[in-house]
């Protein structure tokens, strides 16, 4: 029979991991091909209602939760509605949501700045879309027998969860939308969720619209994102006070 490769460190169970690697040059082809089919991925509020397997959802899902999370707690639920009757109470609830955004809560600057998305209350795309994916954060866990335990960076967690997630529904071919109507909290109610999860992002999936229409907007160049602090390289400190 097979025997894993265990040690136990202070008594905990270890398990050999070998990660899979490459020559340099296979591996600065592989960073450079995922960036440029990343750089595809948009995202969108045109989307066609032809049905997905729900298989499909569930791999997403998965996926979405081999995130890193605080002391490996996964401090998430997916909750997943196909229902129509539940996508219209939603869509519902969330334009009432929106509708009070847009007309009124949200200052003026936000709103300049969302006129090249286009964006305004009504949400249509909640009915269309054939899965909505709710993601819940869970600020503290329930064991089995009902005590409290804690999470540990539960934000950070599901941020990383929902990357990993808009990451697999572009892999599988499909279309998202980050949605966040503000405040959310209709959609514990709408869902039966416990008090110990939150609603922390609400993601359309689906095939692309036939006709589907995404801002002209660009990325930042790698210049405008990032910093770099190399050996021997002074560059990056030209601009500070100890290098006149
Ligand atoms: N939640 C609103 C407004 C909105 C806010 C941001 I920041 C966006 O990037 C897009 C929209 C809505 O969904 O319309």
């Amino acid at each position: 029979m097979f025997m894993k490769d265990i040690k136990l460190i202070n008594g905990y169970s270890f398990i050999k991991y070998s990660k899979e690697t490459y020559p340099t040059d296979e591996i600065l082809q592989r960073s450079a091909h995922f960036a440029g089919w990343m750089e595809e991925r948009r995202t969108c509020r045109d989307f066609s209602d032809k049905a997905i397997p729900k298989e499909v959802i569930e791999n997403i899902i998965l996926t979405a939760s081999t995130a890193p999370s605080g002391a490996h707690k996964q401090p998430w639920t997916f909750c997943v509605v196909s229902d129509t009757e539940i996508k219209s109470k939603i869509r519902a609830e969330a334009e009432k949501e929106e509708y009070e955004s847009y007309n009124g809560r949200m200052p003026e600057d936000w709103k300049k700045d969302l006129l090249p998305l286009q964006t305004d209350w009504k949400k249509e795309f909640l009915e269309i879309a054939p899965y909505l994916i709710i993601v819940f954060k869970k600020s503290y866990d329930v064991d089995a027998t009902g005590n409290k335990t804690n999470t540990y960076y539960a934000n950070e967690s599901c941020g990383i969860a929902c990357g990993f997630l808009l990451a697999a529904i572009h892999n599988a071919g499909l279309v998202a939308l980050t949605h966040t109507p503000s405040p959310m909290n209709f959609l514990s109610k709408i869902l039966n969720r416990p008090v110990n999860e939150k609603p922390y992002l609400l993601v359309p999936v689906g095939y692309a619209a036939e006709e589907c229409w995404v801002p002209d907007i660009k990325r930042k160049k790698l210049s405008e994102v990032s910093c770099w602090y190399q050996a021997n390289d002074l560059s990056s400190l030209k601009n500070s006070f100890l290098i006149p």
